[in-house]
């Protein structure tokens, strides 16, 4: 019997462990995500950026590659070029920040940040109240 607790085939495991990692298949009580690959499993070690979700924490790894800290909020870079923006968002900070990938790269300023966008052209949001957005060349 599946999940409910015994381990009637002595396996050492409540469920079914089809690719032998140890862990028991989510369709069988376990927490396996993947139980056809053994390399797959809770607390596996992460491939970044492959596509897949190794360690079954629901999604696959994506390291970020550059980081700027402004002084309520922050962005970063990802390996994409995607630029993500958290924190104060009284003008925009967050929410006006480029969608869309190949940026090369981000710094963030007081309240406002700008972007290398792919062919080396700046682009900059947040507050403007010195021209800091608008004046951007
Ligand atoms: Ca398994
Ligand atoms: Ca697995
Ligand atoms: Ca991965």
């Amino acid at each position: 019997m599946v999940g409910d607790g015994g381990d009637q085939d002595c396996d050492g495991i409540d469920g079914t462990d089809a690719d032998g990692d140890g862990y028991a298949a989510d369709w069988s009580g376990g927490e396996d995500c993947d139980d056809e690959d053994e390399a797959t499993y809770p607390g596996a070690e992460e491939v970044p950026s492959d596509g897949i979700d190794q360690d079954c924490d629901g999604s696959d790894w994506v390291p970020y590659s550059a980081v700027s800290a402004g002084y309520h909020h922050n962005c970063a870079l990802d390996p994409s070029g995607g630029i993500e923006c958290w924190g104060y968002d009284s003008y925009g900070q967050v929410s006006d920040a480029p969608t869309g990938s190949g940026y090369t790269a981000v710094s963030a300023g007081g309240d406002h940040s700008c972007v290398l966008d792919p062919s080396g052209g700046i682009e900059c949001w947040g507050s403007d109240s010195y021209g800091q957005v608008s004046d951007a060349p």
